[in-house]
């Protein structure tokens, strides 16, 4: 007798905590057992009965060129032949150094790690180190990890569960984290006239991803630039969905700011585990061992994970002038969408920034936090159910990004542009 997905789902419960390495996953906020995943290539993903579906999630972002892309998977296997971890440094790490700080004027120097999550701590520790001030700021739903310091307000997976500081957090430590609406320059004025001489780092995404899509308003990060200059404060930008999803380097290269301090990750691994976290030499250099700042991972550095982020960088670099066709790709695929849920009868609005979007079943705007959860989530969860059953992937959370690699055709587009129209019937009948 076949598998169905709830015995994949109860034999994983019985080993791993709640079924899953990572809560999203989990399905908890949309019901019902996930999929397990069996395999994926280019812009398809396979679940363990052989179904096809359209993927959006992308491994939620790293996979711009596709899944499984040959020169990728070709780098891997190479670098496999060579041995997996040898815990010293290497070659490749220095040319995947120079990849970076080439496309990122504001690196100077780096760091690599294995996730996005050490990065930014290591990031916040470089700022409290420098500075030697405690308080840090962040912006509510923006997601930098979840490291101790970060995770008050946080969006993506603590959004999703309604989670809004974790337990496990002393006080003591959540009370140096100040969490500030986003996009709203009045508080943040305020907020660093009242405490700049005693905050270490401004952290943000500059795109959030994860309160689902939500772009920085004109003014805001240019502010945020101003004010945290004038008070010493170190600017980290957490570029790890962003970084090379938009153009060969940051969101920083498109709109001319530079921060201090830049955390990377997804797509610098091309899918294998990765972090980076890179700025200013003057700050970078107080890590050890040139300076008494402490950072270190067995694993950082990885030569299977260098070897698949110097591919996908090397090859992004070749579709440099590319990246409009994705926006363009993207931009059919929401506008296409919004057309067909005005047609239904649907309220919902349209988060599209490039080659990321989240759909929020609400009239919109959404513009931060509390208006991101201002979302019919139980909507959401049917709508992505229906999509699901007709062949497309989405992440299944409404506080997410969709994401369009360089592998999804035309083709794609038209198919998912069905499988939302089918949905929707269904979804209509129902009502
Ligand atoms: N919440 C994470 C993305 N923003 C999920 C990562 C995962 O489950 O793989």
């Amino acid at each position: 007798m076949n598998k169905t997905r709830a015995d994949y789902f109860t034999k994983a419960r019985r080993v791993i905590s709640g079924g899953v390495n990572s809560p999203v996953r989990a399905w908890k906020s949309v019901g019902g057992n996930p999929v397990f995943v069996s395999h994926a290539k280019g812009s398809k993903i396979y679940d363990v009965s052989g179904k096809e579906y359209i993927d959006y999630v992308l491994s939620w972002g790293p996979m711009i060129l596709g899944h499984a892309h040959r020169e990728v998977i070709k780098a891997i296997i190479n670098s496999a032949k060579n041995g997996t971890s040898f815990g010293a440094p290497t070659e490749v790490e220095t040319r995947m150094a120079r990849l970076i700080s080439s496309a990122l004027p504001s690196i100077e120097l780096l760091r690599m790690t294995s996730s996005g999550t050490e990065a930014a701590m290591t990031a916040i520790r470089l700022a409290r180190g420098v500075t030697g001030r405690n308080l840090i700021v962040k912006f509510d739903g923006c997601y930098h990890g979840h490291s101790d310091s970060l995770l008050t307000k946080a969006g993506s997976g603590l959004a999703t569960f309604g989670i809004p500081d974790s337990p496990g957090v002393p006080e003591e430590l959540a009370r140096q984290t100040l969490s500030l609406p986003y996009n709203d320059i009045n508080v943040l004025e305020k907020i660093i006239n009242q405490y700049g001489s005693q905050i270490a780092a401004v952290i943000v995404e500059p795109v959030a991803g994860n309160m689902g899509v939500v772009p920085p308003r004109g003014g805001f990060l240019e502010k945020l630039r101003k004010l945290t200059s004038l008070k010493g404060i170190v600017l980290i930008f957490d570029e790890v969905i962003t970084g090379f999803r938009f153009t060969f380097g940051g969101y920083q290269n498109l709109i001319g700011i530079r921060p201090d301090l830049t955390c990377l990750g997804k797509i610098i691994g091309g899918g294998m585990p990765v972090g980076a976290v890179g700025g200013k030499k003057e700050i970078m250099e107080k890590l050890a061992p040139t300076g008494d700042i402490y950072q270190a991972g067995t694993l950082s550095g990885n030569p299977l994970a260098m070897s698949a982020g110097i591919a996908t960088l090397n090859v992004l670099k070749t579709k440099k002038d590319a990246f409009p066709d994705l926006d363009k790709k993207t931009d059919r695929l929401c506008t296409d969408l919004e057309n067909l849920f005005a047609e239904n009868g649907f309220a919902v609005c349209i988060n599209r920034v490039h080659s990321m979007f989240t759909v929020f079943f609400q009239k919109g705007p959404v513009y931060d936090l509390n208006t991101a959860q201002k979302s019919d989530k139980k909507m959401f969860a049917r709508f992505f159910h229906g999509m699901l059953k007709n062949g497309v992937w989405l992440a299944p959370s409404q506080y997410e990004a969709g994401f369009i690699s360089f592998a999804h055709t035309e083709k794609d587009i038209n198919k998912t542009i069905d499988a939302c129209s089918k949905t929707l019937r269904n979804l209509r009948r129902a009502h």
